[in-house]
């Protein structure tokens, strides 16, 4: 019997609206891995499209919990963090990776900040220079196109981009020092998106595409990374992971298309579960 493997997810609990920890607990644990929770904020619904929600800061919890961990002798086979509310938080951050990371721990880092060339709510300008700090920490790194250019200071620009730029993009992360980049949200025409994988020990990079569904429907980042991570942690390569982890996304968004809900709910992913265990459980595992 294989040992099961465990993960720290760092985010906030968005009470209502399917993502952060809401989505990274069902998803990863769907396919056996322990997933352990730091949870850096209590919101009543996450701030895309929502007026009036609730924000419990727990900035004062985070370095305790991780503390106590460590205390007790906890190991991690990967530290996952998303939203971090606050640039006091990304630092702490930093301190708790140093803290729980062992020799074969995976740290992935979602700079969870911005989309379509802007900050998220509650951001300042300055939030992007002091996630850079972050992202130097992570094995696995996992922007959209506005988060990787805002970690790299460039302009915004929209697509359909060319391969050269998704090239310099990914090199230009690839140089803080991760081993793996995944960027979301990449296209090379109208009718197609998906991600740029780059594997920086290789050198090499990999595309997983697939059609694209008109609509922002929120979470969607947090599906995708929370299914990555299942996937890369069950041992799967880093292009079968971007493609269980884009079809598992597109069919989430499909379905929710197809009901008509309201795009700040987030996706139906929970009917996608059982398809994600069975790519997690067979394929071209390592
Ligand atoms: O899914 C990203 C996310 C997570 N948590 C909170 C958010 C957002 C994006 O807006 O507001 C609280």
């Amino acid at each position: 019997m294989e040992r099961q493997k465990r993960i720290a997810a760092i985010h906030d609990v968005s009470c209502f609206g399917k993502c952060s920890l809401t989505v990274a607990l069902p998803i990863i644990s769907a396919v056996g891995i322990e997933v352990s929770v730091i949870p850096t904020a209590v919101l009543s619904t996450h701030t895309g499209g929502f007026e009036g929600y609730t924000f419990r800061d727990l900035t004062d919890d985070i370095m305790p919990i991780a503390r106590h961990w460590k205390s007790i002798g906890l190991e991690f086979d990967a530290i996952y963090s998303g939203y971090v509310g606050s640039i006091k938080q990304l630092e702490i951050l930093e301190e708790v990776f140093d803290l729980l990371r062992g020799d074969g721990t995976k740290i992935i880092v979602d700079p969870v900040m911005a989309d379509y060339g802007v900050l998220y709510k509650n951001f300042t300008p300055d939030f992007p220079r002091n996630m850079k700090r972050l992202a130097k920490k992570a094995d696995v790194l996992i922007p959209n196109m506005t988060e990787a250019v805002f970690l790299l200071e460039k302009p915004y620009t929209e697509g359909p981009y060319t391969e050269e730029y998704i090239h310099e993009i990914v090199e230009g992360l690839a140089g803080f020092g991760a081993k793996q980049v995944v960027l979301t949200g990449v296209y090379f025409d109208d009718d197609n998106i998906g991600t740029a994988n780059f594997d920086a020990e290789k050198g090499s990079i990999t595309y997983t595409m697939a059609r694209r569904i008109e609509g922002y429907y929120h979470g969607t980042g947090d599906v995708f990374g929370s299914s990555l991570c299942a996937s890369l942690l069950s041992g799967h390569s880093l292009e079968s992971s971007a493609r269980i982890a884009v079809d598992f996304t597109v069919s989430s968004i499909a379905r929710t298309k197809e009901a008509g809900t309201d795009v700040r709910f987030g996706v139906n992913f929970e009917e996608s579960l059982k398809d994600l265990i069975i790519s997690v459980r067979s394929g071209d595992r390592l």
